[in-house]
């Protein structure tokens, strides 16, 4: 490791601007960067899921600023929510001929093509916020995101100590995310798996609502329409937008939502934190939509040549409704 040149006088100082550019420039050559590159911006190309909750448009904030901050060139394709259109945009991404593509893939299956375009174009992929299900690992160079399967333990988790101690069934409502995503199917295991430890928990309803607002509520209406007669116990939302389309809900059912029908939901977003507050929502486990920082940084590295880990999990808590006031003041997104 060089000592940095301003700790060096005279003729030394010029020999290691010449290494530091020396440095520069096999870097680029390694991705197949042409030296004139050295000084252009790095083009990144990013198709994003959509905007379809509160996450996902902190989300795109965070990897906006971030690549501004980065001083990366950002292609940003919003794909509402649609798969052909995020293929689409990796095409468009390829023909451009851009330094690296990121991708936040809606659904876990039907990328091997694309992304073997990809690789045949000698152009990197990162996936960010989920993955993707290939038998080819070496179709992206590194996924960065959250442990979803522990997400979906902890929201178990706080349901089973919850009930500790108590005798009759309890029954609970779940609305899942979009159909085939990595969070969906994921939170749905890890909450199956912790239920386990205690069998009067019951999922005696599941659908999707696409991980919005306006779907949780209707489908939750159409719960409390089909348990009319019977008791819920606790709705677990795979997102905190489906749960608070679902606490309207059960507002205009009469019923008061976090006492009557305990609200479990994942995201840990603003809206989350003053429904808590309001004693309308039970618990939020944190998911990150901050990935705009470790992006960028994982573009840079792969621009100096260095090899990216296969995986980064962003460090995550989980939010009861006793802190939420306090914390409120304190969340980012
Ligand atoms: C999770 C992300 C999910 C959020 C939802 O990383 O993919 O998609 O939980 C968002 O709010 O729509």
């Amino acid at each position: 490791m060089h000592a940095p040149f301003w700790h060096v006088s005279g003729q030394a100082f010029f020999f290691e601007i010449h290494m530091q550019r020396r440095h520069a420039l096999a870097a680029l050559a390694a991705l197949g960067l042409p030296a004139w590159a050295a000084d252009r911006k790095l083009v990144l190309g990013f198709s994003q899921i959509g905007a379809e909750s509160a996450w996902r448009t902190a989300n795109s904030a965070s990897i906006k600023q971030a690549a501004k901050e980065a001083g990366i060139e950002l292609k940003f394709a919003d794909a509402q929510q649609k798969q052909e259109n995020q293929i689409k945009a990796l095409r468009a991404f390829i023909a451009q001929k851009v330094d690296v593509i990121a991708l936040s893939p809606v659904v876990e299956t039907g990328w091997g093509t694309v992304l073997r375009e990809a690789r045949a174009a000698g152009i990197p992929v990162i996936l960010t916020d989920r993955l993707v299900k290939e038998a080819d690992e070496g179709l992206w160079v590194t996924f960065m995101g959250s442990d979803f399967v522990e997400e979906g333990r902890r929201a178990g988790r706080w349901l089973v100590d919850k009930m500790k101690g108590g005798k009759d069934e309890v029954r609970i409502v779940e609305l899942q995310g979009t159909v085939g995503a990595a969070p969906a199917l994921d939170r749905r295991q890890g909450f199956e798996e912790a239920i386990k430890a205690d069998p009067r928990l019951k999922i005696v309803r599941s659908q999707t609502a696409d991980f919005s607002r306006a779907k949780g509520k209707e489908v939750m209406e159409a719960f409390l329409k089909a348990e009319a007669g019977r008791k819920i116990h606790a709705l677990y939302a795979h997102n905190d937008d489906m749960a608070l389309g679902a606490i309207q809900a059960i507002e205009e059912a009469g019923l008061k939502p976090g006492v009557d029908i305990l609200v479990i939901s994942i995201d840990g977003v603003k809206g989350a934190f003053q429904a808590m507050a309001a004693g309308k929502l039970n618990v939020t486990v944190e998911c990150s939509p901050l990935l705009g920082p470790p992006l960028m940084q994982a573009v840079k590295d792969l621009k100096a040549g260095k090899t990216l880990p296969r995986r980064v999990v962003t460090e995550e808590g989980v939010f009861t409704a006793d802190v939420a006031a306090r914390e409120l003041p304190r969340r980012q997104y």
